[in-house]
């Protein structure tokens, strides 16, 4: 006895790949924390990962909160072993990529904070864009872990030459 079967399974992936291409802003802002700085400092930075899933180029221009009187835009660089901050006109966000604000890089300074910040607190910040769009958010206050980069960075900065 000899039987064939033919069976055809037409296998639908789940994940279908998102192929919209449209102008609109596809930023999506992941993991945004506000760092834990002692009740009497004045000064404290905001960190997060946005992601750009759109097909053009997007730069945040501008960022606001409550708790602090000025909110600036910076970079972080290392400067011959010393770690310098400098305000910036806009953080790049690259077309299907992301721009990372972390310990040691990019941030938003949060100056002249109004209140004392602690663990746990939402912090609301918004965002602006350079397509106009914005985004509230809320960012946990949660102590920066030291990183193997910044730990790196501690260390040329109190090298000596
Ligand atoms: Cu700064």
């Amino acid at each position: 006895m000899y039987r064939t079967y033919f069976r055809f399974a037409l296998l639908l992936s789940a994940a279908i790949p998102f192929a919209s291409f449209s102008a609109e802003t596809r930023l999506s802002i992941n993991d945004p924390y506000v760092n834990l700085v002692p009740p009497n400092s004045q000064v404290s930075a905001a960190f997060m990962v946005i992601k750009n899933a759109g097909s053009s180029d997007r730069k945040l221009v501008k960022a606001e909160s409550p708790i602090a009187k000025t909110v600036e835009l910076h970079s972080h660089t290392n400067e011959n072993g010393v770690m310098k901050m400098r305000e910036v006109k806009s953080i790049d966000i690259k077309a299907n990529g992301q721009a990372e604000l972390k310990p040691g890089g990019y941030h938003i300074m949060l100056i002249d904070i109004r209140q004392a910040l602690k663990d746990g607190d939402a912090i609301p910040i918004a965002l602006s864009f350079d397509d106009g769009s914005k985004q509230q958010i809320e960012a946990p206050v949660r102590k920066v872990p030291i990183t193997p980069s910044a730990e790196k960075g501690m260390e040329h900065s109190g090298m000596k030459h």
